[in-house]
């Protein structure tokens, strides 16, 4: 069994760290391609022996430390009584739409045990599998809560129909960050049941707030999810787009790590973290596009800045982009490996 990601999320990894990838379960794999040439993603979110063997594939194809559940962020909105479509080419689809406060009001919370049965089944079967560790996963409730005011990815990417909901009905937004932080806190508790020894949390569009916003509608309720996972021994690592700008307030939830952008320095950012918070990052996504000599010297770099560190995890600073060469991927996760720490 390799332990190399759950001693550095321990802070105590005496070896060298541990390496996965956001994003790591798809896009790149020239082997998920060819599964993805015969079923639609909701197909294979909903099969959990195809979502399974998906989990399982970059383990045995890139040699990373860590698997993590072939699933979406978006799930979790079927609990709420939404349907979530995957279109080619576009992105996700979500109905209803949300128009009006009382839509909000109007939502249901469902069992999540039965409604996402499919997921939790798939942790089990991928856990039976695996010689390493199984990283369970949700979105922070302000992402979620955008998608669901936008109904699917922001036009512009700028979340327009969300910041003016929060402006104009601040309390109908809280009333659905409160439903989805509800329903968060179940559907992880079920993923450790399930089996999952980590899990993250991916507020990928908290970037777009300001501070006084990111603390008063995603803040406050990833702290809520925080202290109800805290009754059980299974790490958390905080991902947001913009963690090195909100360090400070990532730091005051007492996560197990912070996965960080790549907008400062991996040393800078361990000094600035106490030591008993692991921290993981953060080369550029871009960067793996780049010449292979590139990606080793940038590896070589971030490995001598991070030297004996024992609460390090090697990532990148976002997910793995959709046209990344694999064996470029392969070639930084062999760097790592073989980099002398
Ligand atoms: O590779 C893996 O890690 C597989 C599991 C996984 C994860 C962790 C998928 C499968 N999705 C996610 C998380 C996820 N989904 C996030 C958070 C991480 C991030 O910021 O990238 C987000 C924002 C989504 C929403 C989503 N899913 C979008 C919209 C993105 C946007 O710009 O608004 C899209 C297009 C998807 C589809 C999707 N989810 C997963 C796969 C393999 C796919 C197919 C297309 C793709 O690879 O993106």
């Amino acid at each position: 069994m390799n332990h190399l990601l759950l001693d550095a999320l321990r802070c105590n990894n005496r070896s060298r760290p541990p390496i996965w990838l956001m994003r790591q379960a798809g896009r790149c794999l020239p082997s998920y391609r060819d599964v993805r040439a015969h079923h639609s993603l909701e197909e294979l979110f909903h099969h959990p022996q195809l979502a399974a063997e998906l989990t399982l594939m970059p383990v045995q194809h890139l040699g990373v430390d860590a698997a993590i559940l072939f699933s979406d962020i978006l799930m979790v909105a079927e609990c709420l009584g939404f349907e979530v479509r995957f279109i080619e080419g576009k992105g996700p689809s979500i109905h209803p739409v949300l128009n009006t406060p009382k839509d909000i009001e109007l939502l249901l919370i469902r069992e999540v045990r039965s409604s996402l049965s499919c997921v939790f089944e798939t942790i089990q079967r991928a856990r039976q599998k695996l010689q390493v560790p199984l990283i369970g996963f949700c979105g922070g409730p302000f992402t979620i809560a955008s998608y669901l005011i936008e109904g699917g990815t922001s036009p512009g990417k700028e979340l327009a129909k969300t910041k003016t909901w929060l402006f104009s009905h601040p309390e109908s937004f809280h009333l659905l960050l409160k439903k989805i932080t509800e329903v968060t806190i179940t559907y992880l508790q079920l993923q450790i049941e399930a089996g999952a020894q980590v899990l993250q949390i991916f507020d990928s569009w908290a970037h777009v707030l300001s501070i006084p916003l990111f603390i008063n509608f995603s803040v406050r309720y990833l702290k809520q999810i925080l202290e109800a996972l805290k009754a059980f021994p299974v790490p958390v690592i905080l991902f947001c787009r913009g963690s090195s700008f909100f360090v400070h307030e990532l730091i005051r939830l007492h996560p197990s790590a912070i996965s960080f952008d790549w907008l400062q320095e991996m040393g800078v950012l361990r000094r600035t973290v106490p030591a008993h918070i692991a921290v993981q990052g953060n080369l550029d996504p871009h960067l793996l596009k780049a010449p292979l000599h590139v990606i080793r010297t940038e590896v070589s770099q971030l490995m001598q800045s991070m030297k004996n560190e024992p609460g390090f995890i090697v990532n990148l600073g976002h997910g793995v982009l959709p046209d990344t060469p694999f064996h470029h991927v392969k070639h930084f996760v062999h760097s790592v490996r073989e980099s002398q720490f």
